[in-house]
């Protein structure tokens, strides 16, 4: 007869199978106590007020610093990773041509919380089906799967089960696989064997992600100024972007890469296999202005099933706005600046106050 022990080893074993299956490139098993480095860096971070307007990292803090809370019983975290990144998109070519938009590359195509809660429960299912099979139907196990939005440590979680270290620039990062992938979780009562930490962090005197961030939103190393990141005043505030960094965000109209794109470690990250991470309306090489012609009513409908949908319409034109008046104040050709006035006077009637406004100095970067 096995012992319970080795049952536990099996499962496993064929969990971390049945993840490669279903899409995630890794996988690895945690205990849910929280290494209190962790917190602290946390409690810092909010105490600076590096979140900015993000209420929900606040709010929600103690059930980040107290994960057993959030799923009482719960002992094992098994965090997953998917590769996201695109092979025929450009983004350093992108970044330098001021009439077109650059988008994350993980906003380009459908949005990564559907697809990979769908994969979460799949696997989930997997191990409930297992579960009964061995125990003739009588056991199952309490579980929860998580994706980004759960308030959750993930990177720190991701770390401990020996997915990779935290790197300068706040990112995980992985020997094999850089960091361009997201990370999920599901939680278990299940007494898993755990994985051992990754052991070591090999960022080095490497500092090319806090030299290269546009808008120096690095106070130093491991520690991000959410509020001067370019990815915060994109996507998740809603506030006029600060004067003095508009210029600094170049033609980033949703999310920024760059600390990504500087990392030496991702010349080994790998194209991901998911067709649903394609890039779609062309958004990997497309005009500003085609974006900023954009009506609500096609903003709507185009960004059905895509991150870009949490910026909403507003902030979509108000980011495009920005980008716009970059793209007057650099050396681009004549007749790009000359659609790109045309395009921003089109919108200058609109109704909201914060879309005029940005349009208004987008407008004035043209001498
Ligand atoms: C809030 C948030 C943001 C904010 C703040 C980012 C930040 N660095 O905190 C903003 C909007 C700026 C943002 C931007 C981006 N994000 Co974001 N974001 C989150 C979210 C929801 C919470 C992150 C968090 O807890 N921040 C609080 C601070 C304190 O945490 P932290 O800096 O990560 O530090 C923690 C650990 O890393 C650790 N730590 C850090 N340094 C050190 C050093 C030592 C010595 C120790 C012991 C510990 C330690 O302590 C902290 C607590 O665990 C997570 C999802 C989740 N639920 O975790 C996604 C997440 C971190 N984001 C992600 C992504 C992809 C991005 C962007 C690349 C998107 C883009 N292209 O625009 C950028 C990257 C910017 C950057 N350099 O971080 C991925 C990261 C995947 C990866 N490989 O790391 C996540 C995990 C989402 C996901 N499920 O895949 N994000
Ligand atoms: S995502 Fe861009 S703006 Fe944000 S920290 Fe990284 S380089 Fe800076």
């Amino acid at each position: 007869m096995p012992s319970p022990e080795s049952d536990m080893d099996q499962l496993a074993s064929k969990i971390r199978n049945w993840a490669l299956e279903l899409g995630f490139q890794q996988m690895g098993i945690a205990a849910l106590d929280l290494d209190q480095q962790h917190v602290q860096h946390l409690d810092q971070w909010l105490e600076n007020g590096f979140h900015g307007d993000m209420g929900y990292m606040e709010t929600r803090r103690d059930l980040r610093a107290e994960p057993q809370t959030l799923v009482p019983g719960a002992t094992r975290i098994i965090s997953l990773r998917m590769d996201y990144l695109i092979g025929d998109t450009q983004p350093i070519k992108l970044l330098k041509d001021s009439s077109k938009a650059y988008l994350s590359r993980y906003a380009l195509g459908r949005d990564y919380h559907k697809l990979i809660r769908k994969r979460l429960q799949k696997l989930a299912d997997k191990i409930s089906a297992e579960i009964a099979d061995a125990h003739s139907g009588q056991a199952d196990h309490n579980y929860r799967v998580f994706v980004d939005s759960a308030p959750v440590l993930e990177r720190a979680y991701a770390n401990h089960s020996g997915l990779g270290w935290i790197g300068k620039n706040t990112m995980l990062l992985n020997r094999s696989a850089g960091s361009w992938f997201f990370i999920a979780e599901l939680f278990t009562d299940l007494p898993l064997p755990i994985d051992p930490p990754e052991p070591k962090n090999h960022c080095g005197n490497c500092s090319a992600c806090l030299d290269i961030c546009p808008t120096q939103a690095f106070t130093g190393p491991y520690q991000l100024d959410a509020r001067r990141c370019i990815s915060y005043l994109t996507i998740e505030s809603k506030a006029p972007i600060p004067l003095e960094l508009r210029s600094k965000m170049g033609n980033r109209i949703f999310g920024c890469d760059d600390c990504q794109l500087t990392c030496p470690w991702n010349r080994f990250a790998k194209h991901t296999g998911e067709s649903d991470f394609s890039p779609r309306h062309q958004l990997d090489n497309i005009e500003l202005v085609k974006l900023f012609g954009w009506t609500e009513q096609q903003f709507l409908k185009n960004t059905e099933g895509s991150p870009i949908r949490r910026a909403g319409y507003e902030s979509w034109l108000r980011n495009i706005a920005v980008a716009l008046g970059n793209l007057l104040a650099s050396d681009a050709r004549e007749p790009d600046k000359q659609q790109a006035v045309q395009a921003l006077k089109g919108k200058q009637s609109t109704d909201s106050e914060l879309v005029r406004e940005h349009i208004n100095w987008a407008l004035q970067q043209y001498s």
